[in-house]
């Protein structure tokens, strides 16, 4: 069989007048479906004046109402259903830092349009029918395994199903199966490669790696590929639009993450105006899911911070807009002694001291009203921490506080990594 570049060839390189054409229509699809079927939406799309047939061009958009976190938590369990219970086949489901969790059910047909998401990302990223494919993130209500899953079976390839887990056993399975690509949590490759290192074992087989669900920087994406001898790929998506892969992934151009645009529209706002942002600007990415039936999603804020790379057709040949590799969550911005800064930027900053290795904890501490930084790190013998907070200094700004670890001395997830610890001491705790 001749080697595949795309997936879906016609969707991938549309024109983006046709594009322009099947978004229009199929935003016309949705209004009028989640008006007919969610009384949530209609009381929505009721309240802000808007019936479906106001929708007649794509800057109509602009005057839907924006769907949160919130939204998605106050229609627990099943309130945002736009399609009937009977035809429910699966559904996945994120836990919230309130702890209502957001809910995602997924029709026959929403499963073929993951599966096809997925299927694109896996064939960009140089994976072929027949090869074997290990999936890292938990096969459970984590969407993250399932979508792998999905995708794996819809493009022909050979699913290893390992979930997330068991060290010892993931490497044995890659080795034995000459599996060619994995699919994974950034952090818990860092795992992976702890434990080859301590063994001396080597992966020939391997050539793909396909990372999300966190952001991480080129030098940790630079030191799993030469460990691993793999080209990584950074792939983007979430419970609420569908999934993993749902809004896209890097090619190997690496010029930013493709979003499937023939199945979801892509704003950029500010995130406290709301107010559109010119393209290259960062600001929150909205999406408007075109396709989906069960529960699609209008203008949905992701709190993801972003900014439009270009709408020119890549040197892939793909003719979808390309976003940046998410910088930071809204809700993740840190700010202390008044200099504003993100997780990935402490994590871009360190690995560019020689010895300092990719895994690190910020824990803001406050005090009296203040807020005071420490920055633990794992580091081979010789980093001293003056020389972490010196170069923390000149890069970030400010001097945080800190602690010098041996390497595999701090704690170790298997899902997203937590690398933002905050204790509050004058609540007690
Ligand atoms: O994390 C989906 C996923 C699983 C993506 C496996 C990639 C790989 P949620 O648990 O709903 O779903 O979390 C979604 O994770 O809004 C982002 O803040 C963050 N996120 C996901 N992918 C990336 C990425 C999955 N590639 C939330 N880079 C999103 C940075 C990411 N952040």
């Amino acid at each position: 069989m001749n080697r595949l570049q795309y997936w879906n060839e016609r969707a991938e390189t549309m024109s983006r007048d046709e594009l322009a054409a099947l978004q229009l229509e199929r935003l016309k699809w949705l209004v009028k479906h989640v008006w007919a079927n969610n009384d949530f939406y209609r009381q929505r799309l009721t309240a802000a004046g808007i019936e479906p047939a106001d929708i007649r061009s794509l800057d109509d958009l602009q005057s839907l109402p924006f769907l949160t976190k919130d939204d998605f938590r106050s229609q627990y369990p099943l309130g945002m259903l736009c399609m009937p219970r009977k035809a429910i086949r699966e559904m996945h489901m994120s836990s919230g830092s309130t702890g209502t969790p957001v809910v995602m059910a997924y029709t026959e047909a929403d499963i073929t349009q993951w599966a096809e998401c997925m299927a694109r990302c896996q064939i960009m990223a140089g994976l072929q029918p027949g090869d074997a494919i290990q999936i890292m993130p938990t096969l459970g209500l984590f969407n993250g395994g399932f979508g792998f899953y999905h995708g794996a079976r819809r493009a022909g390839l050979f699913a290893v199903p390992a979930s997330s887990g068991n060290t010892a056993r993931q490497l044995r399975l890659l080795r034995d199966f000459k599996v060619r690509g994995i699919g994974s949590v950034v952090s818990y490759t860092a795992r992976l490669i702890e434990l080859m290192d301590r063994d001396g074992i080597e992966l020939p087989d391997l050539k793909v790696g396909i990372f999300g669900a966190e952001s991480f920087s080129d030098k940790v994406r630079d030191r799993v590929e030469s460990r691993l001898g793999i080209k990584a790929y950074d792939i983007y998506g979430m419970t609420e639009t569908g999934g993993v892969g749902t809004t896209g992934m890097d090619c190997e151009a690496r010029c930013g993450i493709h979003v499937w645009e023939d199945q979801y529209i892509t704003e950029i706002v500010d995130p406290v105006t709301g107010k559109p942002v010119p393209d290259g600007v960062v600001g929150e990415v909205v999406f408007t899911s075109l396709t989906r039936e069960a529960i699609p999603v209008i203008r949905y804020r992701t709190r993801d911070l972003t900014r439009i790379i270009s709408r020119e057709k890549c040197a892939c040949g793909r003719t979808s807009l390309r976003i940046d590799r998410i910088e930071g969550r809204c809700d993740d911005m840190l700010i202390v002694k008044g200099v504003n800064f993100f997780p990935k930027q402490v994590e871009q900053a360190l690995m560019q001291i020689p010895g300092v290795l990719p895994e690190y904890q910020i824990i803001l501490e406050t005090e009296n009203g203040v807020t005071d930084v420490r920055i633990n790190v794992e580091a081979e013998e010789g980093v001293t921490g003056f020389m972490v907070a010196k170069h923390l200094k000149e890069v970030l700004g400010f001097s945080p506080r800190g602690d010098v670890f041996k390497p595999g001395s701090l704690p170790r997830t298997e899902g997203k990594a937590q690398r933002v610890f905050r204790i509050d001491k004058d609540k007690g705790e």
